[in-house]
């Protein structure tokens, strides 16, 4: 049942609680078992891989097996319908012309006495990306990790996911994968897949850089390599806030909330509305959508634990609280949105008007669908071709540029009793 909250103390607490809710000690439970599932595949390579995948997901690997190799994934093809092909083209095309609106450029500028300075970007070698099994094998996340390495240059892109049984991937994951112009496809799931892109195997050859959702021990499983290689970032559970006025369709906004807690049981979905009446019409619009909804039971669970209605004073008291949550998504339900929308200051997405559900930002927009949660909208952003890039700092001298310059960087040096520093630069002026 959705809660509606009409105390301003009241809904501050809740929305605090509900932006903390993955604080938990779990996470630490289980440091231990990861670091010792990292240490054995970083150890014994392969054997772990096959003997960690044989226990946790119940099927049987070989070396060779461990990789998709071509029939399996010309095979994926027929799997699929052409309106699902259809459509992650679509979504691809659409990502692809997003992500490369603003690629980071390579930049020199010229100073006095010829210094110059720059930045030079370059992609990394390779990425790994991580794509969960089961219920959250989503084709719609290997699109939205591996176009954004594709466009920053990444030569090399490899994708892991754990198998079904009978060792089977799904057919979308597949297909998407090989949209996206993933050649190099394994399968193999949880903390040890993770291990096996950060140190390697005899069969999978590490990565530089991680990205990709999973669940809590691929989530530890990448904070404890992250520094040998790169990561995109520590997703927690998806969440979305609604900011809607009294115009708004309940039946939508219901439909909005339910599609965020219909992924995980510790999901968020938060409406705040000046409008007792809309929110009335909400919760009765959620009971009836959950009726029959396939994945109830869970859904329930993340709405029970973790969704509310706030009942605000205005519109822009509503963005002041969801600043102080910094949501993933927030969806700004409202007659004129952009009037709003230089208010708000922490936020993974905004998704403006009556028409613009979070769904379609999920799938196709353009927009990248990996967004910070738990509020670390306050100081990060989307996944992006950056995710993929990194800069070299650019820097030549002059003679006379050196020659101007050097006392300082002499008295910097003497004061750090760095004696070859303060001669690096003192042979060269001093004739
Ligand atoms: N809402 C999820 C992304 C997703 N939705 C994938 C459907 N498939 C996190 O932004
Ligand atoms: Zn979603």
């Amino acid at each position: 049942m959705l809660r509606i909250i009409t105390q301003l103390t009241d809904l501050r607490a809740e929305l605090r609680r509900i932006c903390d809710r993955t604080d938990s000690s779990e996470m630490n439970q289980q440091h231990a078992t990861v670091a010792t599932i990292l240490q054995r595949v970083a150890a014994e390579g392969d054997r772990a891989l096959i003997e960690y995948t044989s226990t946790f997901d119940h099927v049987d690997l070989t070396p060779e097996t461990l990789r998709i190799k071509g029939d399996e994934l010309d095979a994926a093809y027929q799997q699929v319908s052409k309106e699902l092909l259809d459509a992650i083209r679509l979504a691809k095309q659409q990502i692809e012309a997003f992500h490369r609106q603003r690629v980071p450029k390579s930049w020199v500028q010229f100073g006095e006495d010829g210094i110059v300075l720059g930045k030079r970007y370059t992609a990394v070698d390779s990425a790994g990306l991580y794509v969960p099994g089961g219920r959250a094998a989503y084709p719609s996340t290997v699109l939205m990790n591996a176009v954004p390495a594709q466009v920053a240059g990444v030569k090399r892109i490899v994708m892991v996911t754990p198998p079904g049984q009978g060792k089977g991937v799904s057919p979308a994951v597949l297909v998407a994968a090989q949209e996206a112009g993933i050649q190099e496809i394994y399968r193999v799931g949880g903390a040890q897949a993770i291990a096996a892109l950060a140190y390697g195997t005899e069969t999978i050859p590490r990565v530089d850089v991680i990205t990709g959702p999973g669940n809590l021990y691929v989530m530890l499983a990448k904070k404890q390599v992250y520094g040998r290689v790169g990561i995109d970032s520590l997703a927690g559970p998806s969440e979305v806030l609604i900011i809607a006025d009294e115009y708004a369709h309940p039946v939508h906004i219901a439909a909005d909330l339910l599609a965020q807690a219909e992924h995980d049981p510790l999901a968020a979905a938060i409406l705040l509305t000046p409008s007792l009446h809309l929110a009335q019409a909400v919760v009765a619009a959620v009971n009836d959508q959950l009726t029959d909804h396939p994945r109830r039971l869970l859904t329930e669970k993340a709405i029970a634990h973790y969704g509310l209605i706030g009942i605000v004073e205005s519109l822009e008291q509503a963005i002041d609280l969801s600043n102080s949550f910094a949501p993933e998504h927030l969806e700004l339900e409202v007659d004129d949105p952009w009037s709003l929308v230089e208010r708000v200051r922490h936020a993974g997405a905004i998704f403006l008007g009556y028409a613009t559900p979070e769904a379609v930002g999920d799938y196709l927009a353009g927009p990248n669908h990996t967004l910070p949660t738990s509020g670390s909208a306050r100081y990060a952003s989307a996944l992006g071709v950056e995710t993929f890039l990194k800069h070299s700092s650019i820097i030549q001298y002059t003679p006379a540029a050196l020659l101007k310059q050097g006392g300082a960087v002499i008295t910097l040096a003497e004061t750090e009793g760095l004696i070859s520093h303060r001669d690096s630069v003192r042979l060269r002026i001093e004739p």
